[in-house]
């Protein structure tokens, strides 16, 4: 009798132990659910919002792509009204609009500026792969109106031209470096985009200068457009003082405020006072003046800022209008695209 009560009280410890067990292993399976589930919810939320943002990123890069063919279609339009390009035309003008179905604050936003405006750094080069040298003693006067080493011009000269020997005293070859840390060679060949000239030069050399220059394409020697172009451009070019400068600007600025338009012709600059006195000292200067400047631009630079929800796009892009004849119609086209700063 004592012996049975014994081991049904030890059945009833076995049985209490195992519904124990039981229980917590219910428990630990259901904390398990649990943890999983609020994971796969959490992977699912990062999911929607990376989606999300992928989703922004793409409308806004339709908006600034949309942006760049408005642009486009300005300069066409100025090119089938005009034969010159001057500062109070429409395509200057920057423009910034809410964007379509967008919450509040998104918005896209373009400029145009004339890239025939700035000292195109290719020009330095001529198609044999020579140093111009004109072209180089202009590129070391803008150098020097902006407070910079003129020696920078015989580098990015060296960086372009086909030869590997260094020019003058302040050029620069692979010899120099292959020798950085990291190393690299010259590109001897034409810049696609200002941006090389970080290769060659200081950050705080490069911000100073990249708004006066360009890289403009190959093969293709530009004229400077002396209705855009800025004091220190205008400045760079042989022969011209200050002062003449000057007067250029004084008689550019009064024909935008009087009559909304710039120079027509390169004579009715060549007209001015002080450029019938260069004209009379300078044998070669009106031949110089009309074979490096001009009215009329062919390449631009078309700046796109778009913003949708989380997606956020600056775009730049180097368009060419090249220019009727021979057959061939006006074409205004896309020649680089780039993400972020030029
Ligand atoms: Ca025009
Ligand atoms: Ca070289």
């Amino acid at each position: 009798m004592c012996r049975n009560s014994l081991r049904s009280s030890s059945f009833r410890r076995a049985g209490r132990r195992q519904r124990g067990i039981a229980l917590i292993t219910a428990v630990l399976i259901t904390a398990l659910i649990a943890i999983i589930a609020v994971t796969m919810a959490s992977e699912q939320q990062l999911d929607i919002r990376r989606t999300g943002n992928i989703l922004d990123r793409a409308q806004a890069w339709q908006f600034a792509l949309g942006m760049e063919t408005i642009a486009r279609l300005a300069l066409r339009k100025d090119a089938e009204n005009n034969k010159t390009d001057h500062r109070m035309e429409e395509w200057n003008k920057p423009v910034q609009f809410p964007a379509p179905d967008g919450a509040e604050g998104d918005m896209i936003g373009g400029r145009i500026e004339d890239l025939q405006g700035r000292f195109n750094l290719n020009n330095l080069v001529d198609e044999k792969g020579n140093i111009d040298a004109r072209q180089l003693q202009q590129f070391k006067r803008l150098l020097t109106q902006l407070d910079l080493a003129p020696g920078l011009a015989e580098r990015v000269a060296d960086w372009i031209d086909a030869g590997s020997t260094p020019h003058g005293l302040d050029g620069a070859e692979d010899d120099e470096y292959t020798r950085l840390d990291p190393s690299y060679r010259t590109g001897n060949t034409y810049l696609v985009s200002p941006s090389e000239l970080l290769l060659m030069m200081t950050k705080e050399e490069f911000q100073k200068l990249a708004g006066f220059v360009a890289a403009l394409p190959r093969g293709k020697k530009t004229k400077i457009n002396v209705n855009t172009a800025p004091k220190e451009v205008l400045g760079s070019l042989e022969y011209l003082s200050s002062a003449d400068v000057e007067q250029l600007l004084k008689q550019r600025e009064q024909l935008e405020k009087q009559n909304s338009r710039g120079f027509d012709k390169i004579d009715e600059v060549l007209d001015l006072p002080a450029f019938q006195a260069l004209r009379r000292q300078h044998r070669d200067f009106e031949r110089y003046f009309k074979g490096c400047c001009d009215v009329a631009s062919h390449f631009f630079l078309v700046s796109v800022f778009a913003q949708f929800d989380k997606g956020e796009i600056t775009m730049r892009s180097v368009v060419e209008r090249s220019a009727p004849g021979g057959g061939k119609p006006l074409r205004v086209s896309t020649l680089l695209r780039t993400q972020g700063d030029y």
